[in-house]
């Protein structure tokens, strides 16, 4: 007997009927039966999980139509305006997308103190970039306006108008408005209800102007002459060679001559050059600038040239410029780096190290509050504020006196123990005077850091040389005192000339004279009347009479501008006439020893050599930002143009008002 047969085993399987020669319709209608009878066929299991799987499919299928529908409508949307705008990145086509991070809003995120270092990148180095030059870009406002005139009925009016426009900022990649709303700075200050009064000063008669004046504006014209002709829109003259050369590319000895030009009544020569800002002043340029350097040349010139024009082409680059430096604040501690990339927002150390230099990084506040003074952005405040108050709090300081160098990712000063008045710290000191000047003198905590660090510079720092006992600022190097003065440091009796004026205690006065005396002696001992860069005092008496030494290496003049400028603070508030003609000789002396007869003056190697003081061939910009303007406001005696009371300088030399409180 065989057992009854065993039921067959349930198999999925997919039969493939070929039907050739069949008809249309027939085949059909076969291909639905079969159909059908293998769906029959499937498990319920099976059935379920391809109803699942093909609903899964739909579903997909219409998000991403959704998702694509959006861009498209955005894409066929989007004002050309902003497209515009975007990035030009070399090689990229327009259609593509940004390749650039979208921007960190300083003042937007909380995670601001969290941000990570911005990676550096591989070839960045001090000193002239390798610039990549492109065709001006068309998006400037101010260059399609080409020369329509912008006069603000006054610049208290800046902050509705730049409201009003709302213009839009590209910065990398991305567009971004300007801050909403008016938010207003933290201590909020009046801007001036009207113009500076040498607003109109230039559409007047010229002024009287005495001999020494005229002899300023001569050595002037000359100098804007050789840049004129060789150097036009670059930064710096090479007038021995006749060409330039380029740090930022940024037209720097054009910017920070502007407000010169306006105060010196050089209308022609200031209108050419508006010109050249409003035209060909292009800030979307992927190079690296130095934050303190173009702060207080670029921003600081912009700003003043506004202030004194009442132009608000100014204003408006002054913000696009201000806007592509706060990448630097974005570091661990926000102190800044000493490097930014103004085109693509890439910040950074220098390749050496990850500090910062203390008097770089303390030394923009000015410029940065008065931004958002004028602006009603606070981000620029904040941002540079937030330094203040923690090198406020910072250890590692002697008696007030801070050490040169600050670790962007720890905050902490380093290299310990250093301390001087000249290179890498001077003008901290300087900036704490003058933002509790600018503040309208509310803020006591920089008043205090102030008055301290005075009181430590006396106590460490002070000493008299041989034989003539000139007064001197020496340099401490872990309690080992070096008898080394920076000509830099020449700009501390202005410094203190002015916190006297302004109320400080007169016994300021008193050093300010006697540092105003060595100062001029700087220049008087040597040969050509110049000051070196650098000089060494006798503590013990020479067998020469002379006080100051000078090593071959430090021989050079750049043609700074420190004696000059405490020379004006102190005739402002003394009224001695010796420091006009102390300032009168050093005038005579750069035009014997470092004027260039096709126009231009060049910084000289040896100022102990009148035959040959080999010329280094270079005029640095604050030849014309501050050299000649201090000049020409020592030579007025007129209290009243630019006065103390109303402007304070900043450290290249150009003059911001002092906010009134309401
Ligand atoms: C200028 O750029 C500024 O005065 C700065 O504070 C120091 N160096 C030069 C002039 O010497």
């Amino acid at each position: 007997m065989y057992p009854p047969p065993a039921p067959a085993p349930h198999r999925d399987f997919i039969s493939v009927t070929l039907s050739l020669g069949e008809s249309y319709d027939n085949s059909k209608s076969r291909r639905r039966r079969s159909c059908w009878r293998k769906w029959k066929q499937l498990s319920r299991l099976q059935q379920n999980m391809i109803i699942f799987l093909l609903a899964f499919l739909i579903l997909c299928g219409f998000l991403s139509y959704i998702h694509m529908a959006d861009q498209w409508k955005a894409l066929s949307g989007k004002p050309t305006e902003e497209r515009k705008m975007m990035p030009e990145v070399p090689g990229l086509k327009p259609a593509n997308p940004p390749v650039l991070p979208a921007p960190q809003k300083a003042d937007a995120s909380p995670a601001f103190s969290k941000m990570l270092p911005q990676r550096p990148r591989k070839h960045f180095r001090r000193g002239p970039p390798h610039l990549q030059i492109r065709a001006p870009n068309t998006d400037s406002k101010a260059g399609t306006q080409g020369d329509t005139k912008e006069r603000a009925a006054a610049p208290g009016d800046a902050h509705q108008e730049e409201n009003t426009q709302r213009t839009v900022i590209s910065w990398r990649g991305a567009v971004i408005e300007p801050e909403q709303g008016t938010g207003l700075p933290l201590r909020r200050a009046e801007a001036p209800a009207k113009p500076s009064p040498l607003v109109t000063r230039m559409q007047k008669e010229p002024a009287l102007l005495n001999e020494r004046q005229e002899g300023v504006i001569e050595a002037f014209r000359h100098a804007w002459k050789g840049y004129r002709q060789f150097a036009w829109g670059h930064d710096e003259l090479r007038p021995v060679s006749k060409s330039f050369s380029e740090w930022f590319g940024l037209g720097l000895t054009l910017i920070d001559a502007l407000d010169t030009m306006w105060i010196l009544g050089l209308k022609q020569e200031f209108e050419e050059a508006r010109m050249w800002v409003s035209q060909k002043l292009n800030f979307k340029k992927d190079v690296d600038v130095n934050l303190f350097e173009s702060t207080i040349r670029i921003l600081g010139g912009l700003l003043s040239t506004y202030h004194l024009s009442g132009d608000r082409l100014f204003l408006r680059k002054a913000k696009d410029f201000g806007n592509r430096l706060m990448p630097a604040f974005m570091t661990p501690s926000k102190i800044p780096y000493s490097d930014v990339n103004i085109g693509t927002g890439v910040a950074h150390p220098p390749q050496w190290t990850s500090d910062s230099t203390v008097s770089e990084v303390t030394s923009i506040q000015l410029e940065f509050r008065e931004l958002s003074r004028l602006t009603g952005v606070k981000k620029f405040q904040e941002a540079a504020e937030e330094v203040t108050r923690h090198v406020h709090h910072l250890s590692g300081k002697k008696d007030g006196l801070v050490p040169m160098f600050i670790n962007t990712h720890s905050g902490s000063f380093t290299h310990l123990g250093v301390f001087t008045l000249g290179a890498r710290a001077d003008s901290y000191y300087e900036y704490l005077l003058k933002q509790w000047i600018q503040g309208g003198k509310q803020e006591t905590q920089l008043l205090e850091d102030y008055l301290a660090a005075i009181e430590g510079i006396k106590t460490h720092l002070v000493r008299h040389s041989e034989p003539n006992k000139l007064t001197f600022i020496g340099e401490l190097t872990h309690d080992r005192f070096s008898a080394k003065m920076d000509h830099l440091v020449c700009f501390l009796p202005g410094t203190l000339a002015l916190g006297v004026h302004h109320g400080l205690p007169t016994d300021h006065m008193e050093l300010a004279r006697a540092l105003m005396e060595t100062c001029y002696q700087m220049n008087r001992q040597m040969e050509t009347g110049l000051s070196p860069e650098i000089v060494h005092f006798n503590l013990y008496p020479p067998t020469d009479n002379l006080d100051v030494k000078v090593k071959p290496a430090d021989r050079h003049n750049l043609l700074r501008p420190e004696t000059v400028e405490s020379l004006f603070y102190l005739y402002r508030t003394t009224g001695d006439r010796k420091y006009q003609d102390w300032g009168w000789e050093i005038l005579q002396s750069f035009n014997k020893y470092t004027r260039v007869p096709s126009g231009g003056y060049t910084s000289i190697n040896n100022v102990q050599n009148p035959h040959k003081p080999e010329p280094r061939d270079k005029m640095e910009s604050f030849f014309l930002g501050e050299t000649l303007k201090y000049l020409y406001l020592l030579f007025s005696d007129d209290q009243n143009l630019l006065s103390l009371d109303t402007y304070v300088f900043n450290t290249e030399a150009h003059p911001l008002p002092i906010w009134a409180l309401s």
